[in-house]
This record gives structure tokens, sequence and C-alpha cells, in this order.
């Protein structure tokens, strides 16, 4: 059999999606997850435009010469555009095998290693008793693990942070405009390191006197910090004992990991935004992480996280992946199949998708007291109503552009 067609689809119900379906002659049908927040049409026409073609007529079992073929043969490589494209024809290649076979993912990559992955909630509040009511509804509902953002005093709205009070904190959609229609630029928002670095060993502690040793907390620093200002922070909050301080400089620099090795202790995980094993020989080799950020969907799909994750559990570092709401049901439950699979793996993180977007993606995942599991169904377990999905337009969004008090523009 080979694959028949290939198609991109575009859809907004609540946020942007773009997935990619491939169908083969004897009608069996995988999805990919090819979402790239604030920047989905550049992936869209990247596997439309310049690969959809290249596929018809392909051996649909071949799934790593596939991945070989569309990571060397266009000469171009890595990038998020690039490895989400791939991911998303790796993963609906993986879906179709499997759902051939009868079974869920992870057994073609070896079948369980554990019950169920453990899970970390975002809590998030604009003082600490808003963070505080925020992380007692997670425990209530039986997570082991919270990352824990708060505002900052003399700073508005800030990455993480919800600005409702009470309400969830979701950067997703990226940010449309106000009226809920296309935005036509990002949004801006103001940041101060110093004040950031004087209020949050605080939060911590009074986060350790009200829920005890026993919760993991995590927190995401989303690239802000200076290498010596990322080591200062790291060793300041090394009393409480984060479960991970994550992206805690900007992450293309490796090497600035050094520097907070050598002064704390404190857990680090990175690399969200990084697409491949490469971007990641250093921090592996010189075991200046603790955990592997990338997604299925930004890291070339199970093929390629696969890769990364099993050279990266040669040094001991286990797997953190990202899923935030941008990583579709389709990206999400990839990652589950393969963090099931796995030995090395850490955590997962579990943004849950609201219920417009569950009502075009069926999933088959479930949660339960703290932890996720990929369900039975045969494949990923997941599908797009398309349908459904073409009552949601897609919307312009971007994600908010940060400036220091200055004026000077700043990592987000
Ligand atoms: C996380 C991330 C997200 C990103 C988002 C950008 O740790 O979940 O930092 O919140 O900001 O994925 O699109
Ligand atoms: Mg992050």
């Amino acid at each position: 059999m080979t694959i028949e067609s290939v198609s991109v689809n575009v859809t907004s119900p609540g946020r942007n999606f773009v997935t990619l379906k491939i169908v083969t002659t004897d009608g069996v049908v995988g999805w990919g997850d090819a979402t790239l927040n604030g920047r989905e049409l550049s992936v869209a026409s990247y596997l439309q435009d310049h690969v959809a073609s290249t596929l018809v007529g392909r051996d649909e079992n071949r799934i790593e010469d596939t991945w070989q073929y569309l990571y060397r043969g266009p000469y171009w490589r890595r990038g998020p555009v690039t490895m989400a494209a791939i991911a998303a024809v790796d993963m609906a290649l993986w879906d179709i095998k499997a759902k051939k076979a009868g079974m869920p993912l992870y057994e073609l990559l070896g079948g369980a290693s554990r019950e169920g992955l453990r899970v970390y909630a975002h809590a998030s509040g604009t003082d600490y008793a808003a963070l505080k009511d925020a992380v007692t509804g997670y425990v209530e509902q039986g997570y082991t693990a919270v990352r824990v953002q708060t505002g900052v005093p003399g700073l508005g709205q800030i990455y993480g942070v919800s600005s409702n009070t009470g309400g969830k904190y979701d950067y997703e959609p990226a940010k449309r405009a106000a009226d809920g229609r296309a935005a036509i630029a990002p949004s801006e928002e103001t940041w101060d390191t110093p004040a950031y670095l004087a209020h949050m060993p605080g939060v911590f502690a009074s986060l350790r006197e009200d829920f005890g040793s026993g919760l993991r907390i995590l927190h995401d620093a989303h690239h802000r910090m200076s290498p010596i200002e990322a080591a200062q922070f790291a060793k300041d909050v090394e009393p409480y004992k984060l479960f991970w301080l994550e992206d805690c400089t900007p992450v293309e620099d490796q090497t600035a990991l050094r520097l907070v090795r050598q002064h704390s202790t404190t857990p680090l995980a990175i690399g969200e935004v990084l697409n491949s094993v490469y971007d990641y020989q250093t921090l592996i080799t010189e075991r200046l992480i603790d955990y592997v950020r990338s997604s299925v969907t930004h890291t070339g799909g199970v093929t390629g996280l696969k890769k990364l994750l099993d050279f990266a559990g040669i040094y001991g570092i286990r797997s953190g992946m990202h899923g935030p709401t941008d990583v579709s049901p389709v990206g999400m439950a990839a990652a589950l199949h393969l963090g099931l699979a796995i030995h090395n793996f850490g955590i997962q993180e579990y943004m849950p998708h609201s219920e417009t977007t569950l009502g075009v993606f069926r999933t088959s995942y479930a949660f339960d007291r703290g932890f996720l599991h990929p369900g039975d169904a045969p494949g990923l377990g997941v599908d797009l109503d398309e349908d459904a999905a073409s009552a949601f337009e897609y919307t312009k969004a971007y994600l908010p552009v940060n400036r220091l008090m200055d004026g000077t523009v700043h990592d987000w």
C-alpha cells in the first residue's frame, strides 16, 4: 500500500491549529500536529506547497526513511518550521502504522514502562493569595506537581500569569485583537528582572510553608535572565527545592548553563523552542540540564524526539515534554504514547484544551488524579472532526513582545 493523499487542515476552535491528514490507498487515515504558535501558516505552506506531493505514492510503512528523506533531502534543515512539518508527517505515519497493527502507538514503541504519566498543572495568580488559591485547586484535583507563576509588584501583565483573577492562564490563542478578530501586531508587555529576582524567592518560601515539602513545584523563567542573574536566582531558590527551573536563560546559548550549574543544584529544564538533537549536544554531553522540554510537535515527531530522548537517557537526563494548548490534542497524544514507552520519562506538562477545541479533536487520553494515560485505541487515539473544524476559521494571532522599563526589547 502507499500514501494516496496528503492534506493540511487549518482550524481555530478557540485557538489556531494546523493538522496534517495522510490517507493510504487502503483507506487508513493518519493525523499529525503541525501547530507553531503565532507562525501557523508558515508550516501549513511548508507542508502543502513543498512536502505533500513528494509523499504521494510512497510506502507509508517506511517511517525512518521518510524522516531522513524530509530531514536530509531538502538540503535546508532544522528550525521550528521545518521540524514541525516533519513532525506532522512522522506522527501521521506512526498513527497509520499503529492503526494497521491494531495497537495503541505506545505498544509499537516498546510497550508501557509505567502505569501512567505524572503531569504538572499551571497555577498562576497576580498576587500570592490568588496563586495559593490556584495551587490549592490543583492539589484538590489530585495533581502532585504544579508550575507556579505570579505577578511581580510594579509590573503589569507578564508571561505565565492570568490577568483575570481566578481565571485560568492560557496564552492561547496567542493574542487576537480584543474583539476576538485577527490581530494586526503583537501586544507588548513590560519586564524588569531585578524586581522579579527580588520577589520570587519569597513566593517559593510561602508555597513551601503552605503546601509542605511533598508538592513538586516547577517554575518557568521564560528565557528572561542573563547567565549571572540565572546563577544567582537558581542559588537563591535552592532552599525551596524546586522540581525544576525552566528556561532560566535564552535557550540558544547552550554554554550559558555552565555558569548556572557551577553555582547551584536547582534542577534545570530547557528546550521547548529547540528542535533537534544537535541543539542539545552541549547541554546533554556536559550534563548542563536535567529535563528536555522539547515536544513531539516541534522536534521532528516521535522519530525525532525519540532519538533525542534516547541520547539524553544515556546521560541520566529525563523528559519533560512541552504541553501547553499550542500543542494540539494530536501532538499531546503523541507525547503521551512516547512518554509511556520510554524509560527516561520525567514529567509531562498538561494544560487541558478548551471544550471548544475538544469538540473538534476527539481524544481518548484520560486524566486521573494527577496522571495521564494515552488510552488503548489503535494509533494515536485522536481524530479530527473536519466538519466541526470547518466552522472555525483561522484567525491571525501573535505571542506578545517584551520590553524592559526603558523600552529595550527583551526576551518574552
Ligand atoms: C510552557 C511554555 C508556553 C509557551 C508557549 C508559546 O512552558 O508551556 O513556555 O507557555 O509560552 O508554548 O507558544
Ligand atoms: Mg516554558
